[in-house]
């Protein structure tokens, strides 16, 4: 056990640290803090020794489970061997084998690989490289970024920008200008308890064609939008939207981005969602499960086109002006490396694909609960949206995830909606167990 951790939760209150918690209700959780210590294959235990399910992979990036002993051991040996290369006009061999096993797993035609540090940074970059495409092919008055209401990406300023999150937004000004939202694609009146893509919104696809009349399409420069929207409570892409939205996008020359931040590494029984849902987006931004979520790492897959879009001009000058201290940094190159040897190793990336049928029955079969009025699922995901309680958005959904977590589960709750994204090497016999104090906490929360 982490001893540390341990005195802390014993010793003193959390309640006058210095820790400003990120997306937390800071003074709630100080005042019962739900501390974790340690963590192995699909469970953490808490500094007291409480074993918990971890029902949403950490924050839906751990897919492997918890302390592969290979990943440990291709970090140690990493950060005993050169835990830190410039990565401005130097470079270390990982970094260029990483991005290469990459691009081989990418869906075809996205061929090169740009280093970031977190999704919020991938989907940064990833607006950076659509402006500075156009820009770089004569094409500077693309400028527009089109995002999606109820869209998650990250918290950088594009991110936020593009992002559909009310909440997320309002407090942090006018963010970056240029910016504009396609609806989003929840309808819960046509398409409540879908089991996984819905039959009803492809048209809501158009609304891309709707701004591309208010602005002219020859202002956008790139639509962003996640295959599937997890952090808005899972909403899966209704039959034919995201076809759609490529033909749309390929009408006007606008590129089409997919956040990928979630929905890659395996989440619904391929590599990438977009592989999963056959449509290709021009560029890929990712995070999370590329490192098993050991060391922070992201990536942006481009098409080869708008790599080589970039590789003009003098040999000498350089191409793109962006990048961080620690892209491709050789801790994050070694638990990558490692990791995609444990996806291989034992089926991970199209094992969701094996466990879909049997987890949607499960997650079906609690329709009928008090206060349950959808359940979503797709791939090894699945999502409970509950009534909200009268006046009290919110409170019933945080009643679950702390009851859960008491009972044995660690689920993410959004507003009243719970999502589940558990590790892709959880076995049927686990499925139950999770889906089984779900139901309980279900059933007992008013
Ligand atoms: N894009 C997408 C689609 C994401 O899901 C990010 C970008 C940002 O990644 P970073 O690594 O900068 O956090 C994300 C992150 C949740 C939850 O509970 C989801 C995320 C992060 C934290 C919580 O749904 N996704």
């Amino acid at each position: 056990m982490n001893e540390r951790a341990h005195a802390a939760t014993v010793t003193h209150s959390l309640e006058d640290s210095a820790f400003f918690m990120p997306f937390s209700a800071n003074r709630q959780f100080k005042k019962a803090p739900r501390l974790l210590a340690r963590a192995e294959g699909i469970h953490y235990y808490t500094p007291e020794g409480h074993k918990v399910i971890d029902g949403t992979s950490g924050l839906w990036c751990v897919n492997a489970g918890h302390c592969r002993t290979k990943i440990v051991e291709a970090v140690q040996k990493q950060v005993a061997t050169m835990e830190f290369a410039p990565p401005f006009q130097m470079g270390h061999p990982l970094a260029f084998e990483f991005a290469d096993r990459l691009a081989q797993l990418a869906p075809k035609g996205l061929s090169r690989v740009f280093f970031t540090n977190s999704g919020s940074e991938s989907v940064d970059t990833a607006l950076k490289v659509a402006l500075a495409y156009h820009r770089v092919r004569g094409e500077g008055h693309r400028v527009r970024l089109i995002g999606r209401e109820r869209g998650y990406h990250g918290v950088n300023f594009g991110g936020t920008a593009v992002g559909g999150i009310a909440g997320n937004r309002k407090i942090f000004g006018a963010l970056v200008a240029g910016v504009d939202h396609i609806r989003h694609t929840h309808d819960l009146a046509k398409n409540a308890f879908s089991r996984g893509q819905p039959k009803h919104g492809a048209e809501l696809a158009d609304d891309l064609e709707r701004l591309c009349q208010l602005h002219d399409p020859s202002t956008i420069a790139a639509l962003i939008v996640e295959p599937v929207a997890c952090s808005t409570g899972v909403l899966v892409p209704p039959l034919g939207y995201l076809e759609r939205l490529r033909e749309i996008c390929d009408r006007h020359g606008i590129l089409l981005i997919f956040d990928e931040v979630i929905t890659a590494w395996g989440r619904l029984g391929r590599p990438f969602g977009s592989q999963y849902f056959g449509v290709t987006p021009d560029l890929i931004t990712t995070a999370k499960g590329i490192t098993n979520a050991t060391v922070p790492m992201g990536a942006v897959f481009m098409k080869e086109s708008i790599y080589q879009a970039f590789m003009t001009g003098p040999e000498g000058a350089i191409e793109m002006p962006h990048g961080y201290t620690y892209s491709s940094h050789p801790l994050a190159c070694a638990a990558g490396l490692a990791t995609l040897d444990v996806y291989a190793e034992e089926g991970l990336l199209t094992r969701a694909g094996e466990l879909a049928p049997y987890w949607e029955e499960q997650a079906h079969a609690l329709k009928g609960l008090p206060n349950v009025i959808d359940i979503r699922n797709i791939g090894l995901i699945a999502a409970f949206e509950l009534a909200p309680r009268p006046g009290a958005p919110g409170a019933r959904g945080f009643e679950v995830h702390t009851r859960a977590f008491e009972k044995g589960a660690y689920v993410r709750v959004t507003g009243d909606i719970i999502a589940l994204a558990p590790p892709l090497i959880i076995q049927k016999a686990e499925i139950d167990q999770l889906f089984g104090i779900v139901r309980d906490v279900l059933g007992s929360v008013g």
